[in-house]
């Protein structure tokens, strides 16, 4: 029997690529940027799986073109890319790579959070572009970050990794908000105090974006958010872009509504707002929140094997709508 055809649609690692080999005709795309979407539905034509990273947009107009599709399997958490509703009615098994990128990309959250309070962006500039010169008492005088209260919209894994974080290494207040409440043993263990949004919004020190991009999440901190917030507050995105309105967010650090924000998500990445960019107040990276070594190689080799398992019969480890295996 001809082996299952599959594509690989971004560079992945050798040791990924050759487990796919191993098992399938694999069609793969050697590059860093994504498969344009036309390239992408020629090369789905014939294919049963897909191994895809978060930018390649898997639509239902997409879905419909490539007949033979049986599982998509993304490197990375988030699905926003994938119409998972779509996939579903067509029997299309989606998975993604959640658990393994937890705790390194709480660690850049509170990175970007340690570097926007304390205005490490800002200092970094000036010294390599030779402006230090002198000393002043309030001289690149930022925020502290222990003591204060870390606000946490979006309580999933990577809210409670940052939770644990800011309670245990910083002592600091949790507060948070959620679709659904956490169950009162694990607020108990983290510190949690459970805050309306605007509460949050209005309580936070430091307020950190990390829940799911949706149409609901779309732009909703926008200027009457940002409005509420305290002014010597710090936003950090470490979720998708989309989330925060960036005009309204720019327009709120140029007037001192809010101190700083540090990003590390855009809503047009990698193409990036000029406003933002111009700011003094920002710390900006280049969506990097999973990127080490060891956690992107394991979401590598999660992605791959839940492509295995897919097309072999076998229980995926991560599957995102697991009611269409069979029984
Ligand atoms: C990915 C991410 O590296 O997992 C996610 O949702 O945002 C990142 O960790 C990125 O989407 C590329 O797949």
């Amino acid at each position: 029997m001809d082996a299952l055809k599959v594509l690989v649609a971004r560079r992945a690692p050798a040791a990924v690529l050759d487990k796919l080999k191993a098992r399938f005709d694999v069609d793969y795309h050697d590059g860093e940027a994504p498969l344009p979407p036309e390239s992408l539905r020629e090369r789905l034509q014939g294919k049963a799986g897909a191994y895809i990273t978060g930018t390649e947009r898997i639509t239902a107009e997409l879905l419909a073109a490539c007949a033979d599709l049986r599982a998509v399997c993304t490197m990375s958490v988030g699905y926003n890319h994938i119409d998972l509703d779509a996939c579903t009615a067509r029997g299309v098994l989606v998975t993604n790579t959640p658990d393994v990128l937890t705790e390194t990309t709480a660690d850049l959250g509170f990175a970007l959070l340690m570097a926007t309070a304390r205005r490490m962006g800002e200092g970094e500039r000036l010294l390599r572009e030779g402006r230090w010169k002198s000393w002043a008492w309030d001289f690149l005088a930022g925020a502290d970050v222990h003591g204060t209260t870390l606000g946490i919209l979006g309580m999933g894994r990577i809210g409670q990794a940052l939770a644990r974080r800011g309670r245990f290494g910083f002592g600091m207040r949790i507060a948070y908000h959620n679709r659904s409440r956490l169950p009162a043993d694990v607020e108990a263990e983290l510190g949690a105090h459970y805050l309306g949004k605007d509460e949050l919004l209005s309580q936070a020190d430091h307020l950190v974006l990390v829940l799911p991009y949706t149409p609901e999440s779309h732009h909703c901190i926008g200027a009457a958010e940002l409005a509420l917030m305290k002014p010597t507050a710090t936003l950090v995105n470490i979720a998708r872009g989309g989330i925060v309105d960036e005009d309204a967010l720019a327009a709120a650090l140029r007037d001192g509504r809010i101190a700083a924000a540090g990003l590390d998500v855009f809503e047009g990445e990698p193409r990036i707002n000029p406003a933002l960019l111009t700011l003094p107040n920002t710390v900006l990276t280049p969506h990097i929140g999973s990127a080490t070594m060891p956690t992107r190689l394991a979401m590598a080799h999660l992605a791959a094997d839940n492509l295995v398992a897919a097309l072999t019969g076998a229980p995926p480890p991560t599957p995102l709508n697991p009611q269409v295996l069979p029984a």
